[in-house]
């Protein structure tokens, strides 16, 4: 961990970097309307980056007046990272996921309510109330799991890819990791796996800048973390991570190539966490205030609403619309998790295997 005052530099540079992102999208926004998602999509992508802020927000809150709801790393700020990739995959592909994975798992088809069950370590949980924030899993809609062990969802994706290959499905998973997951071992023995077997992957880098405390140009000795798919003879991109639009689209390119049996592609998103590294961390210790200003002067979800309103592809009454039918959804998740009952000790002794093949816990 570095002290604020020693690495000065190094956060004038991220400063930098975080405006040259901005600058690139703005410029490709103006090619937007070449390859865009259908209308339908982008409902769908609105409905969910503004659904995860909507969670996040009330379980912060419900965490500020005590509820206990055991160790949360928020998600907040990086939503068009999830959305914009889960967009460009279908129900049957996977994602595997890391610690912060909340969004991940919205994005991907998990519901809501049973997500808060199992925060609130209720029996109607995702998980039955075994797994909690870090362990949310729900195979019936492709989501691997949240994971606690930075890089290990790599694996786990590579693993399913592996499946989807031998089996001459046309499945497709993706691998969420931070920049700080990017230098574990076993992230880089997947990787190459997947590149000389061709397997259909998605690794996907949300780079927000900071390794709990640790900022990135400390502990990654490459400008770019996607100058690292060249050693694996993967095509690498860098995105603007705060654009839900921008990420679809690289995210569908690299879906194409998987699913041509071409093998893996890395896609490096820019982003931001609003909040501290878990739900304890004070920011003040190591981010400039300028610099999170910044990030939030280029919030996705504002970002995203802008552009489909300036290019008339959505209207200001459907996407208010959308946000109102969410805080309803939230309300009512909230008062499902607290009116559904706690485990008995009984239940310590059952469903702690793996799930039966139909994917349906039994
Ligand atoms: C293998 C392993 N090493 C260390 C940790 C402790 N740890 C938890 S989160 C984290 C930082 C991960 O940073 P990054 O991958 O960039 O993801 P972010 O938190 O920024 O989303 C660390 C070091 C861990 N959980 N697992």
């Amino acid at each position: 961990m570095l002290s604020r005052g020693g690495c000065s530099q190094e956060k004038a540079g991220k400063l930098q970097r975080l405006t040259h992102t901005s600058s690139n999208s703005a410029s490709r926004a103006a090619g937007l309307a070449q390859n865009l998602p259908s209308r339908e999509k982008l409902l769908w992508m609105y409905e969910r980056l503004t659904l995860i802020r909507e969670f996040e927000e009330r379980l912060k809150w419900l965490v500020e007046t005590g509820v206990p709801v055991g160790a949360v790393h928020y998600y907040t700020g990086q939503e068009a990272c999830a959305v914009g990739v889960c967009a460009a995959l279908e129900p049957g592909d996977w994602i595997a996921s890391t610690h912060r994975g909340h969004g991940h798992c919205i994005a991907k088809g998990v519901e809501v309510h049973r997500m808060m069950a199992e925060l609130y370590g209720k029996t109607t949980g995702s998980n039955r109330a075994k797994g909690g924030s870090m362990h949310i899993t729900d195979v019936r809609v492709g989501m691997l799991g949240v994971n606690p062990i930075v890089g290990m969802g790599v694996t786990h994706a590579v693993g399913a890819a592996l499946s989807a290959k031998v089996r001459k499905t046309s499945q497709v998973a993706a691998a969420f990791f931070g920049e700080g997951g990017a230098s574990i071992g076993a992230v880089h023995e997947a990787m190459n796996l997947a590149a000389i077997w061709k397997l259909p992957v998605l690794f996907v880098c949300e780079n927000n800048g900071y390794a709990q405390a640790t900022p990135v140009e400390y502990a990654v000795s490459v400008r770019r973390i996607a100058d690292r798919a060249a050693a694996y003879s993967m095509p690498g991109v860098t995105v603007d991570g705060q654009d839900a639009i921008a990420v679809w689209e690289a995210s569908a390119a690299a879906v194409e190539r998987a699913r041509r049996g071409q093998g893996p592609s890395l896609i490096e998103c820019m982003t931001y966490r609003y909040y501290g590294h878990h739900q304890g961390d004070d920011t003040g210790r190591y981010r400039p205030r300028e610099e999170e200003q910044s990030a939030r002067d280029r919030d996705c979800i504002r970002r995203f609403r802008e552009q489909t309103l300036d290019q008339h592809l959505l209207t200001a009454t459907e996407l208010d619309a959308i946000e109102a039918a969410n805080r309803k959804k939230i309300d009512e998740a909230v008062a499902f998790a607290e009116s559904s009952p706690l485990p008995q000790p009984a239940d310590l002794f059952t469903h702690v295997y793996v799930p039966a093949r139909d994917g349906e816990q039994k």
